[in-house]
């Protein structure tokens, strides 16, 4: 259960707005966007990986208040950790958002049948969905599948990006653009160019892009694109929590 008082947050207002987009033959949201919070922070977090009871800890500390207060995951909610069967709890908070990682696509993918056939989702922490039962798992499968491959979030300087991995083009435009197509959006999910080149060149268009995936030590920057794993989901690591107004770690 994810109890306590981040469940009681009636107040908080609904922000998104939906660029919707044809996706493998149905409507899904490609672009999820939100526009400024005007009542309290905008707070992002890396990869979850089921230990969602740890990032509670974290955003105690940080004092977050679910009825001002927004936290944005760049994916991977699932897999690995303990409680990745708590996601759906998660994603019905309505101070909570999330965009598509590999590992959602793992989820899903098995879910209905249809394995990614390169990874096997079991061993990489994915063993925890054979323990749902075949109603959740069509349950967990549409949730994920539904989520958007990125978001955009407006702060006072500027819109802030997120996508889980990587992002192909030096202009953030490109993911609004028809002709990014599904290799663009397989190398958002999967790819890791960016990081292991270590090429710092600016996206533009946007303030700053928020990725995920790539595990680090420490918040890594190069350019205008920053990677917030650090391992939280690892037992002697933390949970980094930026600030994307002020695009720093709290
Ligand atoms: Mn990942």
């Amino acid at each position: 259960m994810v109890g306590g008082v981040f469940l009681d947050s009636d107040c908080c207002s609904e922000y998104r707005d939906e660029h919707v987009s044809p996706r493998l033959g149905f409507v899904i949201m490609q672009v999820a966007h939100f526009s400024q919070n005007t009542l309290g922070r905008d707070i992002a977090v890396g990869d979850i990986h089921g230990c969602f009871t740890k990032l509670k800890a974290s955003l105690k500390r940080i004092r977050f208040d679910p009825c001002k207060d927004r936290l944005f995951s760049v994916g991977d909610l699932v897999d690995r950790g303990p409680e990745s069967h708590h996601v759906l709890q998660w994603l019905d908070l309505p101070w909570f958002h999330a965009i598509c990682g590999n590992h959602e696509e793992l989820t899903w993918r098995r879910a209905i049948g249809q394995p990614i056939q390169e990874v096997d989702h079991r061993v990489h922490g994915g063993l925890w969905l054979d323990d749902c039962t075949f109603d959740e798992q069509q349950l967990i499968a549409q949730r994920l599948q539904a989520l958007p491959l990125a978001m955009e979030i407006e702060t006072p300087l500027g819109l802030v990006g997120m996508v889980h991995a990587d992002f192909p083009y030096d202009d953030w435009q490109h993911i609004h653009s028809d002709r990014f197509d599904a290799h663009d959006r397989h190398v958002c999910m999967w790819s890791r160019d960016r990081y292991v080149t270590g090429y710092d060149g600016m996206v533009s268009n946007i303030r700053a892009l928020v990725h995920g995936h790539q595990t680090t030590h420490k918040m890594r920057q190069l350019g205008n694109v920053f990677f917030i794993d650090t391992g939280g989901w690892l037992d002697d690591r933390h949970f980094t929590l930026l600030d994307l107004k002020r695009l720093v770690v709290l």
